[in-house]
């Protein structure tokens, strides 16, 4: 993805995508892969479904606070999601026109978690007096793009990194990796005959030799059968913790989505298909097991 109007908006989406793309493997072997087999003229081709970002659930932070960015730029919150097991809350977020993805944004309940846990993230997060993003100029996109990649905390020590990995992965993920984008989402849909069904397109990218997320099978189907979704395995970082120490830990992934047509527009010739004729949103289950993919049962397997 790329964004040409010069806007804030433009501006920090790509600033995210640069370093994403920079910084996950997989991006670019997929991307130069399609080049290769002509599927796209280049990266900019590709459509970009849906990108995401996860946040901690404490005063200050969370999706209360990291939503004003894009409500600020035309985004308009849609549906509410609860994934009680991980203890997430989550929304998405309709983009101000189509060329742009769709967000989806989740958060930690993190008073839902141990004693101990909690203890471990406010030390972290208490210093945190006032939503930081008051104090950014929305209409500054070169600023905006920094604060995504900034810490608002301290680096983790290894120690309290593990401890929040053994109750919750999100946590762990969260507290080193903070607001980097944890993944983009390659729409499948508007790609050529032979990648443009989520089974074909899963079985090209298997040829490259990427993993894909297996939690609940590699395709994730929602009950309505029109969102289909697939994602791969989080490559894994060599981290320096606080105290020097390393770590190989998981950092962000690719998702790759179908969103069928409804069948209301069952009819239509497909040269007038748009986005308003497939499935939007999310779904709950199948974002579930999507949120796997940084998860050391998918990384270590
Ligand atoms: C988000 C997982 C859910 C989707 O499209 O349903 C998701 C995450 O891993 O933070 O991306
Ligand atoms: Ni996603």
């Amino acid at each position: 993805m790329k964004f040409s109007h010069q806007t804030p908006l433009d501006t920090f989406l790509n600033m995210l995508f640069e370093r994403y793309q920079e910084k996950v493997p997989a991006v670019k072997k997929i991307t130069n892969a399609l080049v290769e087999h002509g599927v796209v003229g280049s990266q900019h081709e590709i459509v970009n479904d849906h990108i995401a970002f996860r946040t901690l659930g404490v005063p200050h932070l969370g999706i209360q606070s990291f939503e004003k960015i894009f409500l600020h730029h035309g985004y308009q919150k849609r549906d509410y999601y609860y994934f009680e097991g991980k203890k997430l809350n989550a929304y998405w977020y309709a983009p101000p026109t189509e060329e742009y993805p769709r967000i989806f944004m989740s958060e930690l309940v993190v008073d839902q978690l141990s004693p101990e846990v909690q203890q471990i993230i406010h030390q972290y997060t208490d210093p945190i007096q006032a939503d930081p993003v008051d104090s950014l100029d929305l209409n500054n996109g070169e600023q905006i793009g920094e604060f995504f990649h900034q810490s608002l905390w301290p680096l983790p020590t290894k120690a309290d990194y593990v401890k929040l990995l053994e109750e919750s992965e999100y946590a762990a993920w969260v507290i080193y990796n903070r607001y980097y984008l944890n993944h983009y989402t390659i729409s499948v849909h508007a790609l050529n005959d032979g990648y443009n069904t989520l089974e074909e397109f899963d079985t090209f990218v298997e040829s490259l030799g990427i993993k894909l997320n297996n939690s609940g099978g590699i395709i994730k189907i929602s009950g309505d059968k029109l969102l289909k979704q697939s994602s791969t395995v989080a490559e894994m970082q060599e981290a320096t913790f606080a105290d020097g120490d390393t770590m190989s830990i998981a950092g962000s992934y690719v998702e790759f989505a179908e969103r069928l047509i409804l069948p209301q527009y069952a009819n239509l010739p497909a040269g007038e298909i748009t986005n308003a004729h497939r499935r939007d949103g999310f779904e709950t289950n199948n974002a579930d097991k999507i949120f796997e993919s940084t998860y050391t049962g998918q990384t270590k397997s």
